[in-house]
């Protein structure tokens, strides 16, 4: 497998001498967030994970190949939008390996590829999770299942509203993942820093962080873990609104036939439009907060090394 992975020296370099490095995922660009915003949020997340002193990798599947780390110009390929590009979970890698369709890959598509590179540490958004209306339509997101598997952190601001949030822990807790609270003992809704779901752990240090992940390894364990950074108060949304647009959005997703993979940016784009913007600003906040936490989590591991 690792002959279909490229490396960009900058990265390689720093994990020969056991420096940290923090994954990104594409998709958020690719299909996450619109041009322009989309591209100033990529470099701002780099500038931010080298502001606190880690080498970050943008993952994305170019030219047949799995790329660690992306130049500008490759970044600007999946945010300007003018060529195809796939959002790429576990399915959807062989099919752009062989065909060398460009890939943005997802939290799950981002994580086995992170693991392949070695890279334990990755910043996203929001994870996926078990879409309502599991009972008809079977949708639970491809990200639960690779954080059973691959043994990556991954920092994320909780997971959305519009998701069963209750049943998407309990899929977690069978795959044996510990969803870990940074700083807060509930589970954040990505918009809004509360969801009424408790949490079993809780940390307030990076260090703490890097501990539990190097104890979940040195077991052999080879999943992931989740860790829960809520959205910085100043930028949350009001619970009740995000309860409108979020009824909103998802009658309109099914009056509009929409489903399987389009369905999660489907639904991202109508709650920016209903919120008049608001959502966007505050998914690119909580993405600088959790690229800013990933990369002193990946600090702090690298240190126990
Ligand atoms: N949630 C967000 N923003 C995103 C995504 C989720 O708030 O950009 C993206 C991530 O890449 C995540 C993917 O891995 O959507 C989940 O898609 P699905 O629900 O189709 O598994
Ligand atoms: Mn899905």
């Amino acid at each position: 497998m690792e002959a279909h992975l490229d490396i960009r020296p900058e990265i390689a370099e720093a994990q020969a001498e056991g420096r940290a490095v923090v994954a990104l995922e594409t998709t958020l660009i690719a299909h996450g967030l619109p041009h322009p915003a989309n591209i100033e949020t990529a470099l701002a997340l780099e500038a931010i994970v080298r502001r606190e002193g880690a080498v970050p990798a943008f993952i994305g599947l170019l030219d047949g190949r799995i790329r660690i780390g992306l130049t500008e110009d490759e970044l600007a390929r999946f945010a300007e939008g003018e060529e195809e590009v796939r959002k790429v979970s576990r399915r959807d890698l062989a099919w752009c390996l062989a065909t060398g369709e460009t890939g943005a890959t997802t939290v799950a598509g981002t994580m086995i590829c992170a693991a392949l590179a070695g890279i334990r540490v990755f910043a996203a958004g929001g994870i996926g999770g078990v879409h309502p209306g599991w009972q008809q339509v079977f949708d639970v997101s491809a990200d639960l299942e690779e954080l059973g598997r691959f043994p990556v952190a991954v920092v994320c601001a909780g997971a959305k509203s519009i998701l069963d949030l209750a049943n998407t822990l309990e899929w977690l807790e069978t795959r044996g993942v510990p969803v870990v609270g940074y700083g807060t003992d509930e589970f954040p809704a990505f918009y809004c820093r509360e969801s009424g779901l408790d949490l079993m752990f809780r940390v307030d240090s990076p260090e703490e962080a890097a501990r539990l992940m190097a104890a979940q390894w040195s077991l052999g364990l080879q999943g992931g873990l989740v860790l829960a950074n809520p959205i910085p108060a100043e930028a949350a949304l009001d619970r009740e609104e995000m309860t409108t647009w979020v009824g909103q959005a998802t009658a309109d997703a099914a009056r509009d036939g929409v489903g399987g993979k389009d369905l999660t940016p489907y639904l991202l784009a109508r709650i920016a439009a209903l919120s008049g913007g608001r959502s966007m600003a505050a998914n690119i906040a909580l993405l600088h907060h959790n690229a800013a936490l990933a990369a002193r989590v990946a600090m702090a591991y690298a240190g126990l090394g």
